[in-house]
């Protein structure tokens, strides 16, 4: 059952431009991303967790919009026939010209409707819109980025979707809201058709930042001085850059996922976010309190059972004493942190053998690479536990049967006859095939870049290889993780239950799902003050660290002290008794709410002339959902549309970015730059007078 969905404005006390009152019965919500059923990084999550609660909200006018995968479709959505008669028209109507649409319900929690779009279908008409596009905002995108042409196909065809939807009778409201990049181009278009349409932009991480990032930049404190043209032509992301910011200065309403990135938007896209929107998750809460501690017990357990095959003949280390870590996610060698963490666990070896302690450290890294499948080595350590296994099960059968039998006849057995020759040769043949000729390895599977792969280059200068003597031990698997896998069946859920930290010293996390997630589930984390997410904890928590919330500075330290810093809290976790362990995980999971899609309904509000970068908002409202709120503040907008012609100035006098596209090759010659860069400021001091952008002000980082 719907919830109301009629707001008035004494809720939202304090903003003049909003007297009016606003009833969104007759409102559709179209959310467009490449995510919808189709998991390629963290907007998969934010979509699928918040599903439930938008489909509550917005009941039979909730629809989700992405790109048809044959193989999602097979697993994740149930095709049906479209339910509103205007839609139906809609996707028949497209249908019938070329193109391929379908309608279904998305499997998940909520199962909201979603309308999915095969761009391969409609591959022949990229030619003419890209030249369409190229016409209308001089962007070129060149043929071989295959991303890029997805990108320009689902544009066009989300914005002929809505465009005939708007053309049918019914409704009067409609909010089209658009994630990243990858979808942006279709809010573009929305507004050079001059579409009837509430739009949002929301980017999740910036191009240009992900790329600067990676490449060993003093990002945060030169942000103010990229010049992002050039900086996006040498990387050879010209054109999708230029998408990115078209789709951002498009956008009635601009939003991202956290504080920090709203700075990188301003100075990259330049665009002050309106709003900043944290990520949520769809928290389940259990009905015995200590449910999650049981169930970290028992992943814990499985995570055990791993270990026993993996280090097979070199178990010389109490699995009792031994702590799980792990990071995970996409697999950005530095952005993620995972240089640093490298790099403190061999500091961390150090420290534990040196102070002799009995605590043994396995850290996983779960980053998916490009491979050929399980190594040999690898395999063979979990068939040789099930050996094992199923060696001690059959002499604990015969054991028992003898016994048994001795019982019978009112005799207590004779122990040293209980066993017999056939029992030992058994026995023995087992234990010889632990013997082993190698280390455990360190890696999971066969890599196909394993001389360049950064973990395990990282791995060979530090020397961490599994020995006897190492506190610390490595395994990298490179593939996410599930519970069909030969080697460890665990989906990821599970696994991160059965760990015991998770740590996550990112340079680049807009926000950071990972961290997020070890905290719903009770798990302590490391993340940085670089991250969405630990940035959002330092401003709402008093002190993050004695709720299992250790937020590293990479912000105002050098890369040798953050690594130090990690070391010690590293350090630190190792000298938790496990009494402290439980306590710590208990008061881990109190925050479990703060990140619940229900709570954060509370989001802030920045007056628009008076956002900053400080984390002290000017307003905090209370509506009922955070997403529903930013709807409102779009329907503001396009009513204000309505009424004033200017804003509806065809796009292509308000270009994406102040230079042409020419530089989508990175190379070209000086004077050109000169000659763009002149033109850059021309077209910035006009962008300025027409869509009031403000200077940048000085940045809040040490320098
Ligand atoms: C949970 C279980 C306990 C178990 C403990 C192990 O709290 O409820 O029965 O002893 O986990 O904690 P540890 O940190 O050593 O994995
Ligand atoms: C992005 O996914 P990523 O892991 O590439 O979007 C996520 C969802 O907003 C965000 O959590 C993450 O930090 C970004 O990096």
């Amino acid at each position: 059952m719907p919830l109301a969905r009629s707001l008035s404005v004494t809720s939202l006390s304090g903003l003049e431009e909003w007297d009016e009152e606003f009833d969104l019965e007759d409102a559709v919500l179209f959310e467009i991303a490449w995510e919808v059923a189709n998991k390629v990084g963290g907007i998969y999550t934010v979509l699928q967790t918040k599903a439930r609660l938008t489909a509550e909200e917005w009941g039979e006018n909730y629809f989700l919009v992405g790109p048809y995968v044959e193989s999602n479709v097979r697993t994740q959505v149930e095709l049906i026939e479209p339910t509103n008669p205007a839609l139906k028209r809609t996707i028949d109507k497209m249908n019938s010209s070329g193109c391929k649409v379908y309608f279904g319900r998305w499997l998940i929690e909520g199962s909201p409707y979603v309308i999915l779009i095969d761009v391969a279908f409609t591959a022949w008409s990229l030619d003419s819109w890209k030249s369409e596009l190229w016409d209308l905002c001089d962007i070129g995108v060149p043929w071989f980025d295959r991303e890029a042409n997805d990108a320009v196909l689902f544009g066009f065809l989300t914005a002929w979707l809505l465009g005939e939807v708007t053309q049918s009778e019914q409704p009067s409201h409609i909010v089209a809201h658009f994630h990243e990049w990858l979808a942006g181009l279709g809010l573009v278009l929305c507004r050079h058709r001059q579409l009837s349409i509430a739009t949002i932009f929301t980017t999740h991480a910036t191009l240009l930042g992900r790329y600067l990032c990676a490449g060993n930049v003093d990002f945060y404190n030169k942000l103010a001085e990229f010049n992002v043209d050039k900086e996006a032509g040498d990387r050879q992301i010209y054109h999708r850059y230029c998408l990115e910011r078209a789709a951002a200065h498009c956008a009635h309403v601009f939003t991202t996922v956290s504080q920090i990135t709203a700075i990188e938007a301003e100075f990259l896209l330049k665009r002050k976010p309106d709003i900043v929107t944290p990520n949520g998750l769809n928290v389940k809460k259990f009905s015995a309190v200590h449910e999650f501690q049981n169930l970290h017990a028992q992943s814990k357990n499985r995570i055990q059972e791993f270990v026993r095959g993996h280090f097979y003949g070199h178990l010389d280390f109490n699995l009792d004493k031994c702590l799980f870590l792990f990071i995970a996610g996409r697999y950005e060698f530095s952005n993620k942190g995972a240089d640093i963490f490298l790099e403190a666990l061999a500091r961390l070896n150090y420290l534990l053998r040196v102070n002799h302690s009995d605590v043994t450290v396995i850290a996983f890294f779960i980053m998916p690479a490009r491979t050929n499948n399980f190594n040999v080595e690898t395999l063979k350590g979990q068939a040789v536990r099930k050996q094992l296994w199923d060696t001690a099960q059959t002499v604990k059968e015969r054991f028992g049967k003898k016994l048994y039998e001795s019982l019978l006849v009112g005799q207590l057995p004779d122990v040293s006859k209980i066993m017999d020759k056939e029992d030992f040769t058994l026995m023995k043949r087992a234990i010889f095939a632990t013997q082993r000729q190698c280390q455990p390895p360190v890696c999971t599977h066969n890599m196909l870049e394993d001389s360049n792969d950064p973990i395990l280059t990282s791995v060979r200068r530090i020397g961490l290889f599994n020995s006897s003597a190492d506190r610390v031990k490595i395994i990298f698997h490179p593939e996410f993780l599930s519970s069909t896998s030969p080697l460890l069946p665990m989906d990821y859920e599970e696994f991160v239950r059965g760990c015991h930290l998770g740590v996550f010293p990112s340079y680049y996390e807009p926000w950071g799902y990972t961290p997020a997630e070890c905290t719903v589930m009770g798990i302590p984390s490391i993340s940085t003050n670089l991250s969405g997410f630990g940035c959002f904890m330092e401003e709402h928590i008093a002190d993050p660290s004695a709720y299992g919330i250790y937020i590293l500075d990479r912000r105002y330290r050098g890369v040798d002290e953050s690594c130090n810093q990690l070391t010690s809290f590293l350090f630190q976790f190792c000298k938790q008794s496990r009494r402290q362990r439980i306590i710590q995980r208990n008061r881990t999971e109190r925050l479990s709410d703060l990140l619940d899609w229900k709570y954060l309904g509370r989001v802030r509000y920045q007056k628009k002339d008076s956002f900053c970068p400080s984390p002290t908002p000017t307003h905090v409202l209370c509506c009922h959902y955070s997403l529903l709120f930013n709807f409102i503040h779009a329907f503001i907008k396009v009513k204000s549309l309505h009424f004033n012609p200017l804003v509806l100035m065809p796009f292509a006098s308000v270009p994406p970015s102040p230079s042409l596209s020419r530089h989508s090759s990175p190379h070209h010659s000086e004077a050109e730059d000169n000659d763009e860069e002149e033109r850059y400021d021309e077209d910035l001091e006009a962008e300025k007078d027409r869509v009031n952008i403000r200077q940048p002000y000085t940045l809040p980082f040490k320098n």
